[in-house]
């Protein structure tokens, strides 16, 4: 199912409320010195990788409940994708994960993105389960693992992981490892973590010259005591040692609870070192659930960071932007609607805080000062500007009534049929 830009307009109906809304905001800012033209533009050009195991319900190890008509191979994965870059503008890319997207006609996959204008990003390895016909078992730990054999077929996995990306036009790997341990004793610490970066050093000296390398970190799950890579210091410290174009990739549920992630971002960009982004949202752990749904104020700060480091750290690379969640109840291209929402809302938000206003305040000491001006920025309503950059790329005005009144999930159900099961987590 391809949605057109027809469909979409036709969906979109009247817009005489968005333009009295935007006429209205757009006067207000414009009143407060914005450049909404500029602000506008820089939404539209945010660009956030669909990961390919989000587009199903993943359900949680007590159950899961299909939602009807999930993809079933990488072409329909791809094919979801694109629906949600018809309908927001801001999803053009996908992050596929090696082995369960490994494509078996890689010109018919390049083909499909292109007719929907998806590109590849971060490319994901998998050591965190056992594959058919793999010899060794990750049981025990992948490129951490005390068997110098077991490392060097996870290694290999990530070199294999790469080759494919290639193909693709896939630029970044990303490394997350499942490696730690579920009781004390259990491992030496300094024997883990020295493993660890031999590995990830042969996997980075084997990287093509024009690609990165993303190390994440979480501090447990699915090893429940610790973890090899639990934090974003050991994340840096690896990527230090692998080399310039290795970086640590922040996900928002891979922190222990109340952590200042908005700090973890500042304290990266300022040293060239925060490569990539997974979104989601938690209340207690990794929760991977929609953007925006629990802390959406933390988000907000933690957006300010991003936006003050890409005005003002050329030394970090550009961004892998990407949402990484799993979906229990509800409707999985509803869920990353939603979440694109959020994060432009966020991001747009960031960028309507008066930086010098905030650094005057802050050279002045002047704590309320502070406080109004991010508040300020935060309580403004700036969808009517969301609809814009969507309306301008000839996106949907209101992307989950588009799907709903288009009746995207009961066409794809229509394609693929109702007993579907995608592959992820
Ligand atoms: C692990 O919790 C994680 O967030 C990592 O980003 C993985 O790449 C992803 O889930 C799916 O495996
Ligand atoms: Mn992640
Ligand atoms: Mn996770």
């Amino acid at each position: 199912m391809q949605l057109t830009k027809q469909h979409i307009a036709d969906a979109n109906g009247n817009l005489k409320g968005h333009q009295a809304d935007y006429y209205y905001l757009s006067q207000k800012l414009i009143d407060q010195g914005v450049d909404v033209d500029a602000l506008v533009q820089k939404v539209a050009d945010f660009q956030v990788a669909i990961p390919s195991w989000a587009l199903g319900a993943g359900g949680t190890r007590f159950g899961r409940f299909s939602f009807h008509g999930e993809p079933g191979n990488l072409e329909q994965k791809i094919g979801d994708v694109g629906i949600l870059h018809a309908l927001t503008q801001t999803a053009g890319a996908v992050s596929l994960h090696i082995p369960w997207d490994t494509p078996t006609d890689y010109a018919a996959v390049k083909q499909i993105a292109d007719q929907n204008g998806i590109v590849f990003d971060a490319i994901n390895s998998n050591t965190f389960q056992d594959q058919p016909g793999t010899k060794h078992s990750y049981k025990h730990g992948s490129l951490a693992n005390s068997d110098e054999a077991i490392r060097a077929q996870a290694v290999a996995h990530n070199n294999e992981v790469v080759r494919i990306g290639e193909k693709l036009g896939s630029k970044t790997l990303t490394i997350w490892l499942a490696d730690g341990t579920s009781f004390p004793g259990q491992r030496s610490f300094q024997k883990a973590l020295s493993q660890t970066e031999k590995s990830c050093k042969e996997i980075y000296g084997e990287l093509p010259q024009d690609w990165s390398l993303l190390i994440e970190y979480k501090p447990y799950e699915p090893n429940f005591y610790s973890t090899v890579i639990m934090d974003w210091g050991t994340s840096f410290m690896l990527a230090n040692a692998c080399g310039d174009r290795a970086y640590t990739l922040v996900d928002l549920g891979h922190h222990l609870p109340n952590s200042n992630i908005e700090q973890v971002v500042a304290t990266l960009m300022s040293k060239g070192k925060l490569g990539g982004f997974h979104f989601n949202d938690s209340k207690y752990g990794d929760d991977d659930l929609t953007v925006g749904s629990i802390k959406p104020y933390a988000l907000f700060l933690i957006f300010n960071e991003l936006v003050y480091g890409m005005a003002n750290n050329p030394q970090n690379p550009d961004l892998a932007w990407m949402i990484d969640a799993s979906h229990n109840i509800k409707d999985p291209l509803e869920d990353l609607l939603q979440s694109l929402e959020a994060i432009q809302e966020a991001y747009a938000k960031a960028l309507l805080i008066d930086q010098k206003a905030l650094e005057a305040a802050q050279l002045n000491h002047d704590v309320v000062k502070c406080q109004e001006i991010l508040q300020g920025a935060y309580r403004t309503d700036v969808r009517p500007l969301l609809q814009k950059a969507r309306l301008n790329g000839g996106g949907a005005l209101n992307p989950i009534e588009a799907y709903r009144s288009l009746k995207v999930r009961e066409g794809l159900i229509g394609e693929r049929g109702k007993h579907t099961v995608a592959t992820g987590l």
